[in-house]
């Protein structure tokens, strides 16, 4: 792709080393201001290097035939002089395929998963660790012809009976006749690809998901329910030859639609083939309105505005780029393309980086922040009881003493009444966490399967499937009553710890069930979708169980482990800046006890603890405006949306 993509994956690359260097520096400022903690050190540690691991992807989705492959061929590998991957009349790319740097492997190669691999319950996201189970092409880079060669083997297909076909999860009215025996069928051969090729903005993290058409989406459940839903940005292929089709529309409402992220997904319609509606015998004028009408058309079909629909020749965009012809490229709109991809990805990026990355760390720096706050106003008031001792007898430090071991008594007897409701939250986060254990999900699902397996009908797979869902929803229900109950908790404890302490404390970060809900639903919504037709179509009932299994329940299972993790480290969270407080307030009345013991014995030195107590005090003013620089300069790494001009495409109200 162009100059300008990779400038903008080197900008995006230095912002993401300037937010990392912005933690490095708190890390460090935490063991100046002796805050350091192992397990706050892992979490600012595992922050940044979540900024190094991440891939960009962009997906192309489409009908057969609307040039995504050439679009991809004439956005990165127009350098070969000629088509690298398989692009051709009819149905070419027969599967998922991924194109992509290997960092950890960093050499080319083509891998390729053998379709029969869906007989198994094993997951494609298993299947992706499992690199035995992929056959290996040997990729020569350095020659365009065996390039395109080995890549040939993506379009591969095989000859089966009917009945095989369906049993791979293939819907028979989309599948062609065998040409070599009419009472077979061809399908894929391979159900997954990943190429690792050394292009340089896939060196950088840049990864392409080139889809078949509708045929193959619908037959492939984790391309829908998570490889699509994890991409950046989607290019949505239409043909200015065809228009929108049927099945361009059922895969624009079924599959695209329906990705809720919340507005975090640029994605593109692009309007292919332009070239087909120019005429050497028109004028460019009656050309150009030409395509604006079917730009038009396009959008009001869509429900989008005109505007957001990108016109493009991807075939004369590739011609152009090999034979350098300025002209050609210009007319193809390649590079309009190519400015709202590079930008919008990145954009997409950053702004997931921004609140996964940044909104968290600067909750962390808040916290400190707050600590110091509090350690400061115990050091003031300290300042002061040593002030008032100037000229004063050593009656009245004994007396001091005889307060500051009352101080230490009371703050510990505090300590020991505030333990009853810090404990109480904690056995909630287990009860919380017991909800959607792993040994209730695992017992929800051995009781489906069986069910599933017992049904003597359609029908009562189907109601079983629904109970299912209705389990599910069940315990999702139970978790929310439960995470309200644990956020009540949080709240009262963190007011009963401000007011028996006296202290400040930063409002608790409430558990997120609502969202955990909506992405639950947007799960159940897709399988039920998904699931709709597997147990009409399949022969075999107990084919299309473990279709179901190996789709919609691996997937839900996955969800509740995603949430467990994040309850764990909720509830870590929580409990930690009250104990941290504690700590450090202990502290410093043991630290003030020491003092005044050494000024009972000798007084010589008082004035040299008050000098000594208003610098620290002073430097922890310091250290506060420096946290709150942390904040600051933290906040002007987001992404500011009005800085942009991305055209989104808005969600079509339904
Ligand atoms: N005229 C014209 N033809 C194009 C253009 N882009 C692609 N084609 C042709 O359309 C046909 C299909 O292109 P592909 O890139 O294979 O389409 P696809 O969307 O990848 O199709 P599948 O892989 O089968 O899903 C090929 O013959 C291309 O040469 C274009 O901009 N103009
Ligand atoms: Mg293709």
């Amino acid at each position: 792709m162009s100059q300008e993509f990779s400038q903008n994956i080197d900008a995006f690359d230095e912002w993401k080393a300037d937010i990392g260097r912005s933690l490095s520096r708190f890390r460090l400022w935490l063991r100046r201001n002796q805050l350091f903690e192992q397990d706050l050190d892992d979490r600012l540690y595992k922050l940044q290097e979540s900024l190094k691991s991440e891939y960009l992807t962009l997906a192309f989705v489409g009908e057969f035939s609307r040039g995504k492959t050439e679009l991809i061929n004439s956005l990165f590998f127009s350098e070969y002089g000629q088509r690298i991957l398989p692009s051709d009349a009819g149905r070419t790319t027969m599967c998922p395929t991924e194109l992509f740097y290997d960092r950890k492997e960093a050499r080319p190669y083509l891998r390729l998963l053998p379709i029969e691999t869906r007989l198994e319950a094993t997951t494609l996201t298993e299947y992706r660790n499992m690199p035995s189970q992929w056959t290996e092409v040997p990729l020569m880079t350095g020659s365009a012809q065996e390039m395109t060669l080995a890549l040939y083997t993506i379009t591969q297909t095989k000859s089966v009976s009917v009945a095989e076909a369906i049993n791979l999860g293939f819907d028979e009215s989309m599948l062609e006749t065998s040409e070599s025996d009419e009472s077979k069928v061809e399908i894929p051969a391979w159900r997954q690809a990943q190429v690792s090729f050394p292009h340089p903005l896939f060196k950088r993290g840049l990864c392409i998901l080139d889809t078949p058409g509708l045929n193959a989406l619908g037959s492939e459940p984790e391309l829908t329910l998570k490889l699509l839903p994890q991409v950046q940005a989607i290019v949505f292929l239409l043909g200015a030859d065809t228009g929108v089709t049927a099945s361009d529309m059922a895969i624009w409402e079924n599959y695209i639609q329906t990705i809720d992220k919340e507005n975090k997904l640029g994605l593109f319609a692009v309007l292919n083939k332009v070239d087909t509606l120019w005429d050497e015998l028109s004028s460019r004028k009656k050309v150009d309105k030409a395509v604006k009408r079917m730009i038009s058309t396009t959008a009001r079909q869509l429900q989008i505005d005109p505007n957001q629909v990108i016109p493009v020749s991807a075939q004369k965009a590739l011609v152009a780029k090999v034979k350098n012809d300025k002209s050609l490229l210009i007319r193809s709109q390649i590079t309009e393309l190519e400015h709202m991809l590079s930008v919008s990805l990145l954009e997409n990026k950053e702004n997931l980086i921004s609140e996964s990355v940044i909104e968290n760390a600067q909750g962390l720096i808040n916290e400190a922040s707050h600590l110091l706050d509090n350690k400061n106003q115990r050091l003031i008031e300290q300042k002061a009881e040593l002030e008032s001792l100037t000229g004063e007898s050593k009656v009245r430090v004994s007396a001091l003493i005889e307060s500051n071991k009352k101080d230490l008594q009371a703050f510990e007897h505090r300590i020991i009444a505030i333990k009853p409701s810090q404990r109480l939250l904690e056995r909630q986060t287990q009860i919380l966490l017991s909800t959607i254990g792993s040994q209730i999900l695992s017992k929800e699902v051995e009781l489906t399967l069986n069910e599933l397996v017992n049904s003597k009908t359609t029908i009562g797979l189907f109601s079983n499937m629904k109970r299912f869902y209705l389990a599910i929803n069940t315990i999702m229900r139970e978790l929310t009553r439960e995470a309200e109950l644990t956020n009540k908790m949080a709240l009262s404890l963190y007011n009963k710890f401000s007011t028996d302490f006296g202290m400040t404390l930063l409002e608790p970060k409430l558990f997120p069930a609502k969202r955990l809900n909506r992405e639950l639903e947007e799960i159940i919504r897709q399988s039920k979708r998904l699931n709709n037709n597997i147990f009409t179509t399949f022969t075999e009932h107990s084919l299309a169980i473990r279709r179901f299994f190996s789709g919609t329940v691996t997937e839900v299972l996955e969800f509740f482990k995603g949430v467990r993790t994040e309850l764990t480290s909720w509830t870590q969270n929580v409990i930690h800046p009250l104990t941290q407080q504690l700590k450090t307030q202990q502290k410093l009345i043991a630290e003030h006890r020491n003092e005044l013991l050494e000024l009972k014995k000798s007084r010589s030195n008082l004035d040299g603890k008050i000098k000594a107590l208003k610098r620290l005090i002073e430097e922890i003013e310091m250290e506060k405006q420096t946290a709150q620089d942390f904040i600051t300069s933290l906040e002007d790494k987001k992404p500011k949306p009005e800085q942009t001009n991305i055209v989104r495409i808005s969600r079509a109200t339904h």
